[in-house]
């Protein structure tokens, strides 16, 4: 028993939970059954671990450099509000998990559950109708503990060894059902690469591919739209971002102020002139993401190609579900930037009609959800709906992520805890499903169940030619 404890420890701790590796031995291994020889497994689980690395690189840049201006806001201004963000999200399910005197220990079991039942689900597929496997190992942790929280708060007779199993039924059923949902928008996006969005935004991207095309033109691309020429240079992603972010975050650290800065930021050398910090911090992110896209070339192109190994054999029609990022390479250059632009602006609107309506609950903008979320969700939406569906959506994304955010810490209890995990995935349907449970108690909870395990038998019975659900192949049908 306790050499299997210590086999699970070893296969969470450096593995699961460590995507790069996941991505690199899938690599390997489809490799060698697609019986290509052994330098050229190695050589693909070498560049697809290491491609994966750079894009955490690059995200890891983004995050740690931008979540402190965002989050900044509050402190500076003594606001007291919640920063809608999952890393924030997970210290305020660590303190509030601590004030009733647990700890997330039963996560670790729980992410465990979560992955068997997601492998389980996909190799009963002929009922599940199951075709994807969640791997991205950062975002699993996350997830299973803002889910610890809403579960142990919901069920306070089950904080024990059954809740964890209860939290891992959860997540292991949302992984597989959320980026099953969203293979054929991935599919379409990306003509066929064979990977989906394992992420924190797929019912929010199946959305996207459907209103998009109702909105707008998908022929009117945002790399086409005819700018004067002077503005021609924006066409340049690098020019581009690097601008707006310029007036961006040069806005918001001017209002935080140079004082303010030199406090918080122990980067910040002492013979640097505020003007000059403004200028680096804000065109490290063009580098950032610069550095993020490189690495996803090298992952996707690597994974696309050996994973049929894996879906042909081992586990037939599997599809992996990697880190959202893998789509910014599909599209237009600038539709992560319009994303995130337009996403944010919806977020400062919702705020300002916080603070105006006196609303109890004060929300502050956090960088991966504004970020990552509008970004993905452009991404999907100028596919189908051109320029208009990829500024229009993200906005509208950005006013949710603020007022149900809000809804959230008022209904999770969060308030004293300064954080909620925003993804707009986790501020709508967990939304929906943790006032359930804590309405309906164990009712709640089955019902959530039985909805999700529902979807993926709806979505199956509306394709036209069943053959493609489960070969992997670019669908056409909608559903
Ligand atoms: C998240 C999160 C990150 C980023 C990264 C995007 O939700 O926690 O660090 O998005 O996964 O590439």
């Amino acid at each position: 028993m306790e050499l299997l404890i210590s086999s699970f420890e070893f296969f969470i701790n450096n593995i699961l939970i460590k995507a790069e590796f996941f991505v690199g031995i899938l690599v390997f291994i489809g490799y060698l059954l697609l019986k290509k020889p052994i330098y050229q497994a190695f050589s693909g689980f070498i560049k697809a671990t290491v491609g994966y690395m750079i894009l955490n690189v690059g995200a890891g840049g983004l995050v740690t450099t931008f979540r402190p201006i965002l989050a900044g806001l509050n402190d500076r201004f003594g606001l007291n509000a919640a920063v809608i963000d999952p890393y924030f999200g997970l210290n305020a399910v660590n303190s509030a998990l601590e004030s009733i005197g647990l700890t997330t220990s039963w996560t670790m079991i729980a992410l465990l559950v979560g992955f068997i039942l997601n492998i389980l689900l996909v190799l009963f597929r002929k009922f599940t109708k199951i075709r994807t496997l969640f791997i991205t190992g950062h975002i699993m942790v996350q997830q299973a503990t803002t889910a610890t929280w809403i579960i142990f708060f919901a069920f306070p007779q089950y904080r024990n060894a059954t809740g964890a199993v209860l939290i891992g039924i959860f997540v292991g059923i949302y992984w597989a059902v959320a980026t099953n949902l969203i293979v054929g928008a991935t599919q379409r996006l990306t003509d066929g690469a064979g990977f989906v969005v394992g992420h924190q935004q797929m019912f929010a991207v199946w959305l996207t591919d459907k209103i998009a095309p109702k909105i707008g033109n998908k022929d009117k691309k945002l790399d086409d739209l005819k700018l004067p020429e002077w503005l021609s240079i924006f066409h340049d992603n690098i020019v581009a971002t690097g601008t707006l972010m310029i007036i961006f975050f040069g806005t918001i650290l001017a209002i935080l102020g140079e004082e303010y800065m030199r406090k918080i930021d122990p980067t910040f050398p002492k013979n640097l002139s505020f003007i000059t910090y403004i200028l680096s911090k804000s065109l490290s992110f063009s580098v950032y993401l610069a550095i993020l896209m490189m690495g996803v070339r090298m992952f996707v192109s690597e994974l696309t190609e050996s994973f049929q190994g894996i879906s042909n054999r081992i586990l037939p029609g599997v599809i992996p579900a990697v880190d959202c990022a893998a789509v910014y390479g599909f599209g237009s250059q600038n539709a992560v930037l319009f994303g995130f632009i337009f996403g944010a602006l919806g977020q400062f609107v919702a705020i300002a009609g916080l603070l105006i309506f006196k609303s109890p609950i004060l929300i502050i903008t956090g960088f991966v959800p504004v970020f990552f979320d509008n970004a993905t969700i452009a991404v999907f939406a100028e596919k189908r709906g051109g320029v208009k569906a990829a500024t229009l959506l993200p906005f509208v994304c950005g006013i949710l992520q603020v007022t149900l955010g809000a809804v959230c810490v008022a209904v999770f209890k969060l308030q004293n805890f300064g954080g909620w995990h925003g993804n707009i995935d986790q501020s709508t349907l967990w939304l929906g499903q943790g006032f359930l449970m804590n309405h309906l108690g164990v009712i709640g909870y089955v019902i959530s169940i039985v909805i999700m395990l529902i979807i993926p038998i709806l979505q199956y019975k509306k394709v036209n030619n069943p053959e493609f659900y489960f070969n992997n192949e670019v669908e056409t049908t909608e559903y």
